[in-house]
């Protein structure tokens, strides 16, 4: 009974570390469920990973004032979007082939880059 319990615990523990817990790499994100926080220069996390094929959102959410950073953009998705100051904004994205897709604002200081596998 102790074993059961003790396994079960383990199996909670890692269900908790994976889902919560486990961060791959600061600057990185594996699926389109969390929000890129725009600030400061820099889309966070700037490198998004999502699968082959399969539409997908993402969504953005703008802390900078300064227009710099209102547009973005995805050039070879023919996306151009303006995000609201301070709100999430969700941006649907169709279907893609592998490889990379650059997102970036209107004069490309903030920079990101989806990779598409
Ligand atoms: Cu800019």
């Amino acid at each position: 009974m102790l074993f059961t319990n003790l396994a079960g615990v383990a199996l909670i523990a890692l269900i908790v570390w994976w889902f919560w817990l486990y961060k791959p790499g600061e600057d990185a994100m594996n699926d389109s469920s969390s929000i890129i926080i725009v600030e400061s220069g820099t889309y966070q996390p700037s490198h998004i990973r999502l699968p082959a094929g399969q539409p997908a959102e993402l969504s953005f959410m703008r802390k900078d004032a300064s227009p710099c950073s209102e547009i973005v953009q995805i050039p070879e998705l023919e996306i151009s979007e303006s995000l609201p100051l301070n709100k999430t904004m969700t941006i649907h994205i169709p279907p893609m082939k592998k490889g990379e897709y650059e997102f970036h604002c209107q004069m490309q200081m903030y920079r990101g880059v989806i990779h598409v596998e």
